[in-house]
């Protein structure tokens, strides 16, 4: 499919080592794919769910021991340990090199082997990237062909160019003790083994978009950023398009697609989605930060999507779609996850591929981090400006974790500085999207904890230096909290549609409509300025929620010095400034 020497010698070189009985390359036409979901099927790894009901959709399970991303076993393989930071696992490149292609090794005997050329970003947009994926797993290419834009034409945009992301996946045995998914940087090449869930194995999204992207962007002056992006359009018809970064698992996808609320949409606002989980920003010829979503499908977390939460994305997984992990509807070969309804089927299959009744079993049927990978065109919000080459302007960013204490619904950065500052403070429960403990509350930075390719304090500096670039026509900074709860642990704030009450705030702080108080964290809102209309909230739930409680930041700050101590000399001065100030005045 290609003449491309730099694509053709790795190929060969990989295809040495892996040893494969057959090689298929993935040119992306309908009846390609069609005749893999087919092999798959007979193969078991796919389940052909109810046709009428839901075309085009399968379903899958992985093995029990690979269920999310595994982050102790992810490593950013740079020259120098320095280089990667004190926040990555970092592993001599050399090593590295030895131990995965030990693993590799003769891995795809008695297998195909499959080269997915793909593009992260619409095909041939000054904004995207190129990478190849060699991988022995039809789930993952049917993954790869939602998620991302593959087949020939990307080799032909390509050319004879070197500059693409390597990526080989070696399924092996799903042994988790010999799982690793390492990113070599300087080599513009990833290596996953042992694994067969998406954020480990769809290279493009989390490995190479984000963790090479950021290393790419730093570089290059531009920033890979773990945000969706979604479109406001207001009565008038003017849409503003706003980024946020939240850490996996907090709703992302949610307000990526969210329906107004109903008196918001008499009036006539309404919500388009660019993107759900990735953005990539730059300054623009106006001057302005410009954003594209590198993906072209949703890989989003099934339990809790329904009518209500989400009726976007639930309309999204009605067609053309892969499950995983979730419950199989016996009955009528349909699916189901905890919080799609209340009525779980009681003749069905759990995750775990058992027999399971819904009605009397006190286990969950759909692992917590079940996912569905839909395209995004199936999307009834996607914006029009979703395959704009171009990407976006963006008039806001915004931070976000979940917080039951501390950090109040919605408050703005002084300037750019101060905004970065308050990326670099996030913290956030931890969720079922990596194994490990849930309901721990760690620090993740802009929610990039897990994805950040290089020092991030360096990282830090690289958002400092964007702010100069874009001077005054940078975007404003904001953070908000979805999750504070009240002294019985239920959440006070609504959420979902009714996020946008505060991005309606949000947009008239950019546009310089409104004042707001000022205070040692940042600007908050004086509660009138929250539209409440058509809420049961009350202004003093409104306080509650913007509350600043003087003892619990003075403990936030403490704790942010010790976490900024892990960076030593790389953490920029102009954050250390922001937290002794904010220290003297609370
Ligand atoms: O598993 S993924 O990394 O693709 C999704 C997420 O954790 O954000
Ligand atoms: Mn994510």
């Amino acid at each position: 499919m290609t003449n491309n020497t730099s694509v053709l010698e790795f190929i060969d070189r990989i295809k040495k080592l892996v040893n494969p009985d057959d090689i298929v390359w993935i040119d992306g036409s309908e009846t390609q794919l069609e005749s893999l979901r087919k092999q798959s099927c007979d193969k078991g790894e796919l389940i052909k769910l109810n046709q009428e009901k839901l075309p085009g959709c399968y379903l899958h399970r992985t093995k029990l021991n690979d269920v999310a991303r595994v982050e102790d076993r992810t490593f950013i393989c740079s020259e120098t340990k320095d280089e990667a930071g004190p926040t990555n696992n970092w592993w001599n490149p050399k090593e590295a090199y030895e131990k995965l292609f030990s693993i590799a090794k003769n891995s795809y005997i008695g297998k195909t082997m499959y080269i997915i050329p793909y593009s992260m970003g619409p095909i041939g947009s000054k904004f995207s990237k190129i990478g190849i994926e060699i991988t022995d797993s039809i789930y993952v290419v049917l993954n790869m062909a939602i998620m991302t834009r593959v087949g020939k034409e990307v080799l032909e945009v390509l050319g004879n160019n070197n500059d693409w992301v390597r990526g080989l996946h070696c399924s092996c045995n799903i042994n988790e003790e010999q799982r690793y998914i390492c990113h070599f940087p300087q080599d513009n090449t990833i290596i996953s083994v042992n694994s067969g869930y998406g954020g480990n194995v769809l290279l493009g999204k989390k490995c190479f978009a984000l963790r090479i992207a950021s290393y790419l962007g730093k570089k290059e002056k531009w920033m890979a950023e773990h945000m969706l992006i979604l479109g406001i359009q207001n009565p008038k018809g003017e849409i503003k398009y706003i980024c946020a970064a939240f850490p996996s698992a907090c709703g992302k996808t949610n307000l990526a697609m969210l329906i107004p609320p109903e008196e918001y949409r008499k009036k006539g606002y309404k919500v388009w989605c660019v993107g759900d989980d990735i953005a990539w920003l730059r300054k623009g010829k106006d001057g302005r930060l410009w954003a594209i979503n590198p993906e072209n499908g949703f890989f989003g977390v099934a339990p809790g999507t329904n009518s209500r939460s989400n009726p976007n994305a639930l309309a999204a997984t009605t067609h053309n779609t892969i499950f995983t992990n979730v419950v199989q509807n016996l009955d009528d070969n349909t699916v189901w996850w905890e919080g799609l309804d209340k009525n779980p089927p009681s003749d069905a299959i759990n995750w775990k591929g058992e027999k399971w009744d819904g009605k009397n079993s006190e286990e969950k049927g759909a692992h917590p981090n079940s996912r569905f990978t839909s395209p995004a065109k199936n999307c009834p919000c996607i914006s029009s400006e979703f395959e704009n080459p171009n990407g976006v302007p963006i008039s806001a960013i915004i931070f976000g974790g979940r917080r039951a204490q501390t950090t109040p619904l919605v408050y703005e950065a002084f300037d750019w500085n101060n905004g970065v500052f308050i990326g670099s403070i996030m913290s956030s429960e931890t969720t079922a999207a990596a194994a490990g403990k849930v309901g721990v509350l760690r620090h993740d930075p802009m929610a990039m904890i897990p994805f950040c390719g290089y020092d991030m304090g360096k990282y830090f500096s690289h958002w400092i230096e964007m702010g100069k670039e874009l001077g005054d026509k940078a975007p404003k900074i904001f953070n908000v909290n979805w999750f504070r709860t009240d002294e019985n642990g239920n959440f006070i704030w609504p959420g979902f549609g009714e996020n946008l009450r505060v991005l309606e705030w949000i947009l008239k702080r950019c546009e310089n409509k409104i004042e707001a108080r000022k205070t040692p964290i940042g600007y908050l809102p004086f509660p009138k300025d929250i539209n409440l209309e058509g809420t049961s909230l009350t202004l003093s739930d409104l306080d509650l929620l913007l509350e600043i409680d003087g003892d619990l930041w003075k403990k936030e700050i403490e704790d942010i010095k010790s976490f900024y101590k892990k960076f030593s000399d790389t953490l920029p001065v102009e954050l250390v400034e922001k937290l002794n100030k904010i220290s003297k005045f609370l």
